[in-house]
């Protein structure tokens, strides 16, 4: 009668990069694509990263727009392959405070905004056929809107990034 012995854990293969002019892709031990990225100016700073699902599906990215060495840009897609939400470093370099989402028809449905920086949405910006239809505050940081102003064409409200108490050191 065999005894019942411990399998030993079959080596799998290891993740590998393959690099190709400005891109370089990180590859799982089955050959899976999970990680490229995109350093146009060699110089080991990438402007995109990109994430995927080990079915293929392109999971999310990282975006310096601006070229400054931060990432600036978020986008995230759904199982279909579209955009599901846009973040955006709109006052703090490295930070995600404004949202966008992208409405079935194209264009935007709602914009969230965290205006004081503190990881929380604090203004809701509702839209419909390209306009502003709704603006929503949480004046009292309870995370919930308390105050609404309806809209008709007007532009959105515009506050002023507030002040970060340590913000990320540029370069
Ligand atoms: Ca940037
Ligand atoms: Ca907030």
């Amino acid at each position: 009668m065999a005894a019942c012995r411990p399998s030993r854990p079959s080596p799998s293969p290891s993740p590998y990069l393959v690099q190709k002019g400005p891109y370089q892709a990180l590859y799982d031990g089955g050959g899976r694509l999970q990680r490229l990225l995109y350093d146009p100016k060699g110089r080991g700073k990438a402007q995109l990263l990109a994430f995927y699902a080990p079915d293929g599906r392109l999971l999310r990215a990282e975006i310096d727009t601006d070229g400054d060495d931060v990432v600036d840009r978020w986008e995230f897609f759904d199982a279909n392959g579209s955009v599901e939400k846009v973040g955006l470093a709109r006052c703090r370099p490295g930070q995600a405070d404004e949202w966008w989402f992208p409405a079935d028809a194209g264009g935007i449905v709602r914009v969230e905004r965290d205006e004081d920086g503190d990881g929380r949405v604090d203004h809701w910006i509702q839209r419909a056929r390209a306009q502003i239809v709704l603006e929503e505050f949480d004046t009292d940081g309870d995370g919930r809107p308390d105050q609404r102003v309806a809209r008709d064409a007007s532009p959105p409200t515009r506050r002023p990034c507030a002040r970060v108490a340590a913000p990320i050191p540029r370069r």
